[in-house]
């Protein structure tokens, strides 16, 4: 079949809108129509070449929601009709990660996904002739595209594409940071870096979980309000603050540290400011933030020997096909707030512009409908 779809023919070149050739699904996959999709920092990132796991051409995008349009041999757990959420991070129940309960990070499909293909080692999409690949094992920056089953979740029929695509990623994620990562306790003191799509949610987690103070930092003055409006309760603008002075305001404003600091930026200066933030014996810092290819993180041993814990999480530590509809409820219950967060409405001709907001910091989620 065809689809239209946004290509990522080259690093740090717009995308561009085509009609590419999409194989149905095989055995074990299904064939989604994607009816909206959130443009995340992370989809930036690999554009601007910064992960290094990025491939070319490709097509992006992992922050959508649809319909199931097909099902391929053997496909039981969802069927056509069914409204789903493709998951960059699959739930198969059966290997040694997802048996531990340890970890969300499935491991039964990873090696191909990282290399922009499905399971069996083949792309199902290309263009001229030539291989597409896939990106995050979603690639919501086309109309259709085909997942395997392990990797969608079923959410409930009632919940509007346009907001529940971006459970997705960026609700999912900032809100199970606190919830699954961090499990934020009643009356902690939080801190956030980077009060943008992720941040946000990670301030309307430890709002929901009853968190006392909830601090938000970041470099654009503008932000103070956004936080504000989800439970923030203290802003620190950072811009023109050394490392030590930024963690010296937030000792103080935290009379001590941070019991949970969060990293959504992205920079690895912040995660270190982030770390030695947290209060000393007990505070753990939690990066959620993707670095560029190349970067490092450190600090002082001496941070840890006295008790500060550095975690990292991926989707929040969400489990997707158990825990996404569950977070769909949350939000069709009133729980979470995604509406405001949806700044802009885009059409798939206007993708790039999606990207121009967020380089310029104009937009919280911009959302592709097609
Ligand atoms: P965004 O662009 O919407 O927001 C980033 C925010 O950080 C902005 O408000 C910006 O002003 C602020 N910021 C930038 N530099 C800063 C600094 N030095 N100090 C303080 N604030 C600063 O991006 P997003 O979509 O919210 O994504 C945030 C990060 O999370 C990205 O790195 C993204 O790749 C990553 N991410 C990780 C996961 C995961 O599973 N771990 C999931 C989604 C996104
Ligand atoms: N591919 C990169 C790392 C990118 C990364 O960390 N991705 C996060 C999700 S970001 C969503 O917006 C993630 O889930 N990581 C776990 C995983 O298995 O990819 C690199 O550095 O190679
Ligand atoms: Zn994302």
């Amino acid at each position: 079949m065809k689809t239209r779809a946004a290509v990522a023919f080259e690093a740090k070149k717009p995308l561009e809108i085509v009609e590419l050739d999409l194989e149905g699904p095989k055995a074990g996959e299904v064939l989604i129509e994607i009816m909206a999709t959130g443009i995340c920092h992370t989809d930036a990132y690999t554009l601007d070449g910064l992960d290094s796991e990025g491939l070319f051409p490709s097509v992006l995008g992992h922050e959508g929601a649809g319909i199931v349009r097909e099902v391929g041999p053997g496909v039981t757990s969802v069927n056509p009709g069914d409204h789903v959420i493709p998951l960059y991070t699959p739930e198969c129940r059966q290997c040694k990660s997802c048996l531990s309960q340890k970890t969300n990070l499935c491991t039964a499909i990873r090696a191909t996904q990282g290399k922009g293909l499905m399971p069996d080692g083949t792309t199902r999409f290309s263009y001229k002739g030539q291989p597409i690949f896939h990106y995050m094992g979603c690639s919501t920056f086309s109309n259709f595209t085909v997942l395997p089953d392990i990797a969608v979740a079923k959410i409930r029929d009632d919940a509007p594409f346009q907001t529940s695509c971006y459970i997705g990623c960026g609700v999912t994620t900032g809100v199970g940071a606190v919830v699954h990562t961090a499990k934020v306790e009643p009356g902690s003191n939080v801190v956030v870096f980077g009060l943008g799509g992720i941040g946000l949610n990670v301030i309307q987690g430890a709002k929901m979980v009853g968190a006392n103070r909830i601090i938000g930092v970041d470099l654009n003055p503008d932000r103070e309000e956004w936080g504000r409006k989800f439970g923030m309760t203290h802003f620190l603008n950072s811009k023109g603050m050394s490392r030590e002075e930024t963690i010296a305001k937030i000792i103080e404003m935290t009379d001590g540290g941070a019991d949970y600091s969060f990293d959504a930026t992205g920079n690895t200066e912040v995660m270190r400011t982030a770390l030695e933030c947290a209060h000393r014996g007990w505070g753990e810092s939690i990066v959620i933030g993707v670095a560029e290819a190349g970067k490092e993180i450190s600090t002082r041993p001496f941070q840890l020997v006295t008790g500060r814990v550095w975690k990292g999480t991926a989707f929040g530590g969400a489990r997707g096909r158990t825990d996404v509809p569950k977070i769909v409820d949350w939000y069709m219950d009133g729980k979470i707030a995604i509406d405001p967060m949806i700044t802009h409405v885009l059409s798939l001709e206007e993708i790039n512009k999606g990207f121009d907001l967020m380089h310029k910091g104009e937009s919280i989620r911009s959302v592709v409908m097609f």
